[in-house]
């Protein structure tokens, strides 16, 4: 292997394309460089992508075998037909006894690999399991249930195109989200008809690229962007015309406005009126604004409320459906949808009644749902490619919670601190031995999508998730040969022919629920080169083109029946990526439910209108953003402590003027304590943070074995010191950077 082969990078949503020259050993990524031939990313990478080789062949405590755990808690090796044969047995059982759905799945991918846990579905179905989350339920969910409220579509912001980009508790720079992320930030900054306006207490990267940079107080985004609302209003900047046009629910959300306190509510944020003033007036008068959010208020106080005003804003400037604004992307697969049911309907979690949006029970109550007696409890859990007992809020009741269930299955490649608490763990390829994909497709106007090929042979006894899948479901009996005959005859006499059968089978709503494996055993052996993973996306580009046939015809693939078929052998064989659909923006106002945007969300608009002075944290004197990104960090991906070139013991960073008063200096030892926890940390002073304000990085404190069986661990794990009830009232996301703190020096 001594030639470049294209693949992805894995570390965030962007997946950049990255082509990997391996070397003479035959396993280590000798080279890597961007893809110039990636349609997205362009040759484009971060200083991340190249350390890749510390995921691959770094000290992870990779997985070579299924593992079984011991009365004593050490683990044994199983073979896969053991492993296959007990979980199941043990699955049917739990069933049995207390129905399918305390059977809990969490997981099914990264910021790399989604194809595999494509195939859950059926597993889930095949055992009557009901109940699943993911990382998404501790992030994103609120922004989705706005969404569907507000427009009945997940949208997405073309910062590429914008002439104003508005970051709102998202630093870019390093966290990307939007293709070419750096590149970009630059060519905004540098074009002096362009501007970008942050909202951060911390001056970040991004912020220093910006224009208009919001240094306000940790928590008080809701008052920040209500009063830029307010302003709107006050200094007669509302898209009226627009509006009347696009919008319902526009008086009510106006009332509420005018009675907005805007200098109070600016003195609260602590960010000068002037300040606020003429970076609102800046996204008034712009043609285009693009609005990303994330972290920094996602998981914040009133995280839900903060993900309506901030659209308010956005909206009430006819910032939606044109270059540049928001538009409604369509990918290969629906991510972030949800019915948007209103705060008293929809479905609920079994034990605590929390709000499910998107599929997703909030991560917040998981523990809750398990640390009962309620006969309805939780008693088993998949987890997939995810690492909960580290990411998720409160680790140690997560620990606690996972030690009460009956059975605890992990898939992964590595020994993480999740699997370290499981009954069976199921070892897979890493995702550059297999074929993989994500469905985090959100370019605009041309969407992308790759399907990337195995780069390196997996180790012998490793199963890929679809197989492992396939296995499970067959083990329970809910899929047989039987099944699979009909669908293999079909396809002796073509494409065509399959496709009927396969949709005939779809009728059968039970076993539509098992369409991937169904597929995976009969499409995908008879795709080419060993990819029978991608046998779901066969369904997926046929769903793709009836879905969006104007964009799938522009992409070049024709209409009809052929277009979905075309455009799965462009899948197939595009290995550097290939464009699905070519959108135009105002095909946005098809997909909103009924071409229109809700501006009033009774609920929600209530808590704006009736906004509580926030409180002093007594004991508290500090707030700890706990799970900040930076330049070394990649959630919990890299496991090798050594790929970290910078800040490898991942430092708490305070401002230089708290610093200088309890008398710390760059790598001194401080103690943090929350509630929840306390941990010792180098501290790192700097003047980019407010007084009163801490930050520790994310994806820290992993327990990683050496060869010689010593202990590597770097850094703090930030939930050690989070509390899996601090969160958001309605959606359960958890509030991580608002964790009141305190600081104690460490005698030297
Ligand atoms: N390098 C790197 N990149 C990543 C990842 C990674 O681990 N490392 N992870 C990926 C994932 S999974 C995600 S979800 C994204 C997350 O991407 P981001 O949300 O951009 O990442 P964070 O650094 O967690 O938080 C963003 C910002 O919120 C700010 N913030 C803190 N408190 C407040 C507040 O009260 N108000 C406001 N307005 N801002 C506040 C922080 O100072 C920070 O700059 O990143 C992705 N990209
Ligand atoms: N306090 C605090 N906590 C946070 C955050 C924060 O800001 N603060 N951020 C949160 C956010 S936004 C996110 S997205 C989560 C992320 O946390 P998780 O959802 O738990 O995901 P990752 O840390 O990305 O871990 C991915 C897992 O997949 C495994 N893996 C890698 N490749 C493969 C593969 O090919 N197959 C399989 N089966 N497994 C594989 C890795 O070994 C790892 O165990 O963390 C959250 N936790
Ligand atoms: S971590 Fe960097 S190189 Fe990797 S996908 Fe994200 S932006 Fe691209
Ligand atoms: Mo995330």
């Amino acid at each position: 292997m001594t030639e470049w082969q294209p693949t992805a990078c894995i570390l965030c949503e962007c997946n950049c394309g990255i082509q990997v020259l391996v070397g003479p050993d035959g396993r280590s990524f000798e080279k890597i460089r961007g893809d110039k031939l990636h349609p997205a990313s362009a040759g484009y990478t971060c200083n991340k992508a190249l350390q890749l080789d510390h995921y691959q062949n770094g000290r992870t405590g990779r997985l070579t075998a299924p593992l079984r755990r011991r009365p004593d808690g050490t683990f044994e090796e199983i073979d896969w037909d053991t492993a296959i044969s007990e979980i199941s047995e043990r699955m049917l059982r739990i069933g049995a006894e207390h129905g399918g759905e305390s059977i809990f799945y969490y997981g099914g991918g990264g910021q790399g690999n989604h194809l595999g846990g494509g195939y859950a579905p059926a597993t889930m179905a095949a055992y009557g399991m009901r109940y699943r989350s993911s990382a998404l339920a501790q992030e994103k969910t609120g922004d989705f249930w706005v969404g569907a409220r507000m427009a009945g579509h997940p949208v997405r912001a073309d910062v590429e195109h914008a002439e104003v980009a508005l970051f709102v508790g998202k630093n870019p720079y390093q966290s990307h989200g939007f293709p070419r992320a750096r590149a970009v930030l630059k060519e905004i900054a540098r074009d002096p008809g362009r501007s970008i306006v942050v909202l951060d207490p911390v001056r970040t990267e991004t912020a220093e690229l910006a224009e208009f940079h919001l240094q306000l107080r940790p928590g008080t985004d809701v008052y920040l962007l209500t009063a830029m609302a307010a302003i709107l209003l006050r200094d007669n900047l509302i898209a009226h015309d627009w509006l009347a046009e696009h919008a319902d629910g526009v008086e009510e959300v106006l009332a509420v406005l005018r009675t907005v306190p805007i200098e109070k509510y600016c003195a609260i944020a602590d960010v000068d009126l002037e300040l606020v003033t003429t970076a609102t007036r800046r996204i008034a008068r712009a043609e285009s604004v693009a609005a990303l959010e994330d972290l920094g208020v996602q998981m914040n106080r009133y995280s839900t409320v903060v993900s309506y005003v901030e659209k308010l804003v956005w909206l009430l400037t006819g910032n939606l459906g044109k270059s540049g604004t928001q538009y409604a992307f369509s990918g290969l697969v629906a991510l972030g949808h949800d019915r948007g049911h209103p705060a008293d309907a929809g479905p609920r979690s079994p034990v605590a009644g929390a709000r499910i949006v998107s599929g997703l029970v909030p991560c917040n109550v998981i523990s809750e749902e398990i640390l009962t007696d309620h006969p309805a409890r939780y008693r088993a859990m998949v987890v997939e490619s995810a690492n909960p007992a580290h990411s998720l809020a409160d680790s140690a009741r997560m620990r606690e919670a996972l030690a009460a269930l009956d059975l605890v299955v992990v898939i992964d490649i590595a020994m993480t601190e999740t699997a370290r608490l499981a009954d069976y763990i199921l070892p897979a390829p890493t995702q550059f031995e297999k074929y993989e994909a994500t469905f985090f497709n959100f370019e605009f106007p041309r969407n992308i999508f790759q399907l990337r090929h195995p780069v390196l042979p997996a180790p012998p006894n490793v199963l890929p998730e679809p197989e492992i899948h396939a296995r499970l479901v067959e083990a329970s009996g809910a899929l047989t040969e039987d099944d699979y005959a009909p669908l293999r005859e079909a396809l002796a006499q073509g494409r065509e022919a399959f496709a009927m059968a396969f949709l005939g089978i779809l009728a059968d709503r039970r076993k539509a629920k098992l369409a991937p494996v169904l597929l995976y055993r009969t499409l995908g052996p008879t795709l080419p080169d060993g990819a029978d993973a991608a046998a779901l996306l066969w369904a997926a580009a046929y769903n793709c083109a009836r879905k969006n046939p104007t964009g799938v015809e522009r992409a070049g693939y024709g209409t009809g029946l052929a277009a979905g078929e075309r455009l799965f052998e462009a899948i197939l064989t595009g290995k550097h990526g290939v464009v699905i659909t070519d959108d135009t923006v105002e095909e946005t106002w098809n997909r909103l439910r009924d071409g229109k945007i809700t501006l009033n969300i009774p609920e929600l608009l209530a808590v704006v209108a009736d906004l509580p002075e926030p409180r002093a944290e007594q004991d508290w004197p500090f707030v700890l953003a706990a799970g900040e990104r930076r330049a070394f960090t990649a959630n919990t991906i890299m496991r090798d402590p050594s790929w970290r070139k910078r800040d490898g013991g991942g430092a708490l960073r305070i401002s230089t003027a708290d610093a200088r008063r309890l008398g710390l200096s760059a790598g001194d030892l401080v103690r943090v304590t929350t509630r929840r926890g306390s941990t010792e940390v180098p501290v790192e002073p700097t003047d980019r943070m407010r007084s009163g304000h801490l930050a520790l990085p994310n994806g820290l404190g992993l327990t990683v074995f050496d060869a010689d069986g010593t202990v590597l661990t770097s850094g703090a794990a930030p939930n050690e010191l989070t509390e899996y009830d601090s969160r958001d009232e309605w959606v359960g996301t958890p509030w991580h950077k608002y964790v009141p703190a305190r600081l104690d020096t460490v005698p030297a």
